[in-house]
């Protein structure tokens, strides 16, 4: 089935400079880009859009840190592009990452793991639609006339 799944590049990622790198890895990866657009979430979206976890112990420390620089949402879509997506990055724990992932490479921590991935159909729904709008997505662009 075709999918879509959210990529954010966190800020560890573009402070580390390595937006680039990712976004060779995710187009060698065979993942259609939709959308990209380069952004410094607020507290307010930030905590939105990690609203799932609110009751954890990290929820605080992960709102300030992706407010702490830029972000780059991408919206992608492929065959199976939630799973996929998933297996390219590596578990949320860069120690635990399978070799190769984008995470085991570049990511410091839990927390600074420079990438995030939508975890399932819906979420990924959700998510690309959270940050792009349907004709950002299909390359309509509206014009002055
Ligand atoms: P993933 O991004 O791999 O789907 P989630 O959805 O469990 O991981 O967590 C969302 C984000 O919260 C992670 N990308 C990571 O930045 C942060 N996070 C998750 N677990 C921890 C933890 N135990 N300590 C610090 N940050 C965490």
């Amino acid at each position: 089935m075709i999918e879509r799944t959210l990529a954010i590049l966190k800020p560890d990622c573009t402070k580390k400079k390595l937006s680039g790198e990712v976004i060779t890895r995710i187009e060698n990866a065979g993942f259609a880009i939709l959308g990209m657009k380069v952004v410094r979430l607020t507290n307010a979206t930030a905590g939105e859009f990690y609203a799932v976890h609110k009751e954890k112990p990290f929820y605080n420390d992960l709102v300030k840190f992706t407010c702490s620089g830029t972000s780059i949402p991408i919206a992608l879509e492929k065959e199976n592009a939630v799973a996929d997506f998933r297996k390219l990055i590596g578990a949320t724990d860069p120690k635990d990452a399978e070799p190769g992932t984008i995470r085991r490479d570049f990511a410091s921590s839990m927390q600074e793991n420079i990438v995030h991935g939508s975890d399932s159909v819906e979420s990924g729904r959700f998510e690309v639609r959270y940050f792009f709008s349907e004709k950002e997505l299909t390359g309509e662009f509206v014009t002055c006339s």
